[in-house]
């Protein structure tokens, strides 16, 4: 069979794209200097791609930024207010001196996220085809014929909450098969991802119109719908009948279809995008073979954006791991190798399937009175912070210079430590109550933590993007996860030293651990979450011990990894609830446990929030001012509704602070009421933290001084 792979990392092996945009960004280099660098990015995939053999190579999956952005802008999307901006492009995605930036949220189950398109009844809808005919015309100058990707017209609608738009829609994306067509343009593949998740009879009925019309289109490329993520499920006999000639599956997630296909090809995704794990050729080839099509081609399960570029630029991973690893690069050499190789003859797909650890009963924490009664005694709406303060380049640099030897630890650590001090010190005058040490150690959180964790394995060059120019570099967790030794105890007592205040110990939780890393897949995953949180849990003993009074345990990650389909949700929650309470149900009652969740999109996992029975959650909810989580029936703990959006540069005055509180109070018992920023400092300034810091405290002793 013929081989493909859905879409391919753009950052650059180096993060050249990065480099290029924060220097554009910051006014050090041109517009002209930036297109170039991305022309070279995309010269570079095609050719690698060609190298290893690949038959068809996909195109417009480079973006500048993102590609859902990408395709409001061919889609004409554009909201009237950028239109004048000096970039409107950037301007939507970054947000200007005058203008905020759109919506950003997470794409799908995944930790990348994407400009949320924001469509109007005002919106008109114009092709704008300037990309992805730019791209396929530069790719042809090279020598290569491509496969235009765009985001598909469900799901962009579907994200942008506007189906009802579908057929206004249509009419740009039926222009654009045309003039693609016109192009000399074979394939064109629609992202559909949407479709995996549950859909109503008005959805799937707006599938079958959309794929009908666009099939009906008289000169037009071939089309390829590409439904990555999971399971198609009651999608797929829609799909089939239309005139769409191929669909992509994810044979991975999802299970080979019993649909009758034989009158498309199957792009069949049995190379995972989502793991960094060698395929099992078995298992692959059992796939494909059983697949019921009249053409089949080997793909990937989604793209490869989620991956690093390759284990080539990692001399420092162990081999005996390396051997067991395969990244974008390795993955493409797989699809290739699996296209080459005989099918078996239809059998069945070996099942890898391993009994869930036994549970083990842990010890409850008392009930929320008794805790409350026996932790420490604060002032009515006490004042804190998230954990993270602003991480200084200085820092930085020390922690590169470690890595390459020129700094010795014992100078970084008294570099740490006298920012910690500087941390306490500038929280002292700004007059919190529970202070934290300001995480200066942490580069990213869930790779401190691997560092210090048996179990995972860190990559030097492993980047993947998260949005924009940012990136992570996930842990890969390989092997059966222990504490070695504590890890944050030395900088909580250090920082409980200097000060009389209490202070605060910062801890990820295990979901987030795990949601934030690459995931062996010969465990369920349930079972690899309760050894994260048994290896937490002896931290949160450690810190006790140690005389720390709050431990906040993050959950950022809560709302990530909730399945895409509702069937599979209650048993998600249920378990991920478990791990938190396993993770933290080892301290005392008199021991105060905070947590801290991200993105206000909590809605639909409230009572698993309440079920992680924190004495205290602080939540992203700047603009809804404490309504989410005072509205649970139950939620009868300590809430601390984010009072300003750390996300933006902007100071946020007294009166402003004051009025959100107010509303706050009036909604929730006072008693229960804390007084934060929506998340961690680390992005901000030292000028804007202390500027905004000021005034929510002002505006907390104005109410205060009411009570
Ligand atoms: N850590 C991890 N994943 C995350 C977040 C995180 N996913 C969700 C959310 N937070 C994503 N947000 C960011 C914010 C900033 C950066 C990355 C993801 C960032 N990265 C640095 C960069 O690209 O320059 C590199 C950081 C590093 O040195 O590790 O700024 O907090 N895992
Ligand atoms: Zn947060």
């Amino acid at each position: 069979p013929a081989s493909t792979v859905l879409g391919y990392p753009r950052i650059g092996p180096r993060r050249e794209l990065k480099r290029a945009l924060e220097s554009y960004w910051a006014g050090r280099s041109t517009r002209a200097e930036l297109d170039r660098v991305g022309a070279e990015l995309r010269e570079r995939t095609w050719r690698r791609l060609a190298e290893l053999g690949l038959d068809g190579l996909p195109s417009n999956t480079f973006s500048l930024y993102d590609h859902v952005l990408d395709t409001a802008v061919l889609l004409g999307a554009v909201p009237k207010r950028y239109r004048d901006a000096a970039d409107p492009y950037f301007a939507m995605a970054r947000g200007t001196e005058e203008l905020a930036p759109l919506r950003m949220t997470k794409w799908f189950d995944t930790n990348y996220h994407y400009i949320v398109p924001e469509i109007g009844p005002e919106t008109v809808f114009e092709l704008d085809a300037a990309k992805p005919l730019g791209e396929v015309r530069e790719a042809r100058a090279l020598g290569y014929e491509t496969r235009p990707v765009v985001v598909g017209p469900v799901t962009f609608l579907l994200l942008g909450g506007a189906l009802d738009r579908l057929d206004d829609v249509l009419g740009p994306y039926e222009e654009l098969l045309a003039a693609l067509a016109a192009e000399g343009v074979a394939w064109v593949q629609l992202d559909e991802p949407a479709l995996v998740g549950d859909r109503t009879p008005e959805e799937l009925d707006a599938v079958r119109r959309a794929y009908e019309r666009l099939g009906a289109v008289t000169a037009r490329p071939a089309l390829l719908v590409a439904a990555p993520y999971g399971d198609l499920g009651e999608a797929l006999p829609v799909l089939a009948g239309t005139p769409v000639e191929a669909v992509g599956l994810d044979l991975v997630r999802g299970g080979v279809p019993a649909v009758d296909l034989t009158s498309k090809t199957v792009v069949a995704g049995v190379v995972s995008g989502r793991d960094v794990w060698r395929t099992s050729q078995e298992r692959a080839l059992a796939a494909l073979a059983a697949v019921r099509a009249s053409r089949v081609t080997v793909s990937t399960s989604c793209s490869l954006l989620h991956v690093p570029y390759t284990l080539a630029a990692e001399p420092g991973l162990d081999p005996a791991l390396k051997e067991r690893l395969a990244f974008a690069e390795e993955k493409v050499a797989e699809v290739v190798a699996l296209a080459a190789a005989d099918r078996p003859a239809a059998g069945r797909i070996p099942e890898v399937s391993v009994p869930p650890a036994a549970p083990v009963a842990l010890e409850e924490r008392g009930p929320y009175a008794v805790r409350a009664a026996a932790q420490l005694t604060l002032p009515p709406l006490p004042t804190t912070t998230i954990g993270s303060f602003p991480q200084t380049g200085e820092l930085r640099a020390a922690r590169a210079a470690v890595l390459a030897g020129t700094l010795p630890q014992a100078d970084y650590e008294q570099r740490v430590e006298a920012e910690i001090e500087r941390v306490i010190r500038l929280q002292e005058r700004l007059g919190l109550d529970v202070l934290v040490h300001g995480e200066p150690e942490r580069n990213d959180m869930v790779q401190y933590f691997a560092e210090h964790l048996d179990g995972f394995a860190v990559t030097g060059n492993g980047w993947v993007q998260s949005y924009g120019s940012r990136c992570t570099r996930p842990p890969i967790l390989h092997g059966d996860v222990a504490r070695p030794a504590p890890i944050t105890v030395r900088w909580a007592t250090y920082a409980q030293s200097l000060t009389d205040r209490p202070v605060k110990g910062m801890l990820t939780g295990p979901v987030t651990i795990v949601a934030w890393s690459f995931v062996r897949d010969d465990l369920p995953l349930r079972d690899v979450v309760f050894q994260v949180a048994d290896a937490i849990r002896d931290e949160v003993r450690d810190l006790e011990a140690a005389g720390v009074r709050i431990i906040q345990v993050d959950e950022p990650a809560l709302r990530e990894l909730l399945p895409l389909r509702r069937a599979a949700q209650s048993d998600y929650l249920e378990w991920a609830v478990a791990a938190y309470r396993r993770a933290t149900s080892g301290a005392s009652d008199h021991t105060q446990i905070h947590t801290h969740l991200c993105y206000s999109d909590a809605d639909q996992i409230l009572a698993a929030i309440d079920g992680l029975d924190a004495d205290v959650t602080t939540i992203e909810s700047a603009r809804s001012g404490g309504r989410i989580l005072g509205s649970v029936p139950g939620f009868g703990r300590g809430l601390g509704p984010g009072v300003y959006d750390i996300h933006s540069p902007r100071v946020p005055a007294v009166d402003e602070v004051e009025a959100l509180l107010r509303r706050t109070v009036e909604a929730l018992p006072v008693e229960r009421v804390w007084v934060n920023p929506d998340c961690g400092l680390k992005t901000r300034t030292y000028e804007e933290v202390e500027a905004s810091l000021t005034n929510v405290i002002t505006a907390t002793r104005r109410l205060r001084a009411e009570l």
